[in-house]
């Protein structure tokens, strides 16, 4: 079976989850090239075009964007990529399969367990996600954290690159790349507050300098 279309050559990095277009634009001039639009609130024409809004910014500073959920939108408006959880998976016909993957997007998959591991792992998708490393406060999960040397036993057995997510804050960064991933996904740590979701602007600055620094010390292969 054919692998889904690798992310290139530069590790995924800092990877914010956001809910409206509008926030990547101070995420792609301040350091990210990667994100992911992951909007639960929004259907039909008002998703869709948040969703067109999003893939043209994204183009413009050439990062790669992630469309949570709504893969169908994402092919037609023609997307860098998809991020789909297990429900989301098991939810899709062989026909939808088959859909995917001839439309040459990426594909990343969430996963929590080392038996959606393998499930994942047999789609050759473009990345997978492990979370929640941390306890978070972004998402209900009823899946046990995973910590740090969890992660990182199973970062080592996968060959495809990883993400990490789930409560991961600057305090905690550095030992979360250690463990040999390829991106680290957030939602609460780029924003100004719990309550506030604005972007901040110096913490993601701070972030991204933490994980570059993290990265260039860690040898890679
Ligand atoms: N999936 C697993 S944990 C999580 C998702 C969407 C939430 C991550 O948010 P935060 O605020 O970075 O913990
Ligand atoms: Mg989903």
């Amino acid at each position: 079976m054919k692998p889904f279309p690798d992310c290139g050559e530069m590790p995924l990095g800092i990877y914010p989850l956001v809910d409206r277009a509008e926030k990547l634009v101070t995420l792609f001039e301040n350091g990210i090239s990667t994100a992911q639009l992951r909007i639960k609130d929004l259907v039909g024409d008002a998703l869709r075009a948040e969703i067109a809004l999003a893939i043209k910014l994204a183009e413009q500073f050439k990062a790669r964007l992630f469309i949570n959920d709504a893969w169908q939108e994402a092919i037609a408006l023609g997307a860098y990529g998809v991020h789909l959880g297990q429900e989301d998976c098991e939810a899709l016909s062989e026909k939808d399969w088959l859909k995917l993957r001839s439309s040459d997007i990426r594909l990343g998959i969430s996963t929590h367990t080392q038996s959606e591991m393998t499930f994942a792992l047999s789609v050759k998708p473009s990345y997978i996600a492990i979370g929640p490393v941390f306890e978070t406060q972004s998402k209900m999960l009823d899946y046990e954290t995973t910590g740090l040397s969890c992660l990182s036993q199973w970062v080592t057995k996968v060959k495809i690159p990883v993400v990490a997510i789930g409560g991961i804050d600057d305090d905690k960064l550095s030992k979360v790349v250690e463990t040999g991933v390829e991106g680290v996904a957030m939602i609460g740590a780029v924003q100004v507050s719990n309550t506030d979701p604005r972007i901040d602007v110096e913490k993601l600055k701070h972030l991204v300098t933490v994980f570059e620094t993290s990265w260039q010390g860690k040898a890679h292969d």
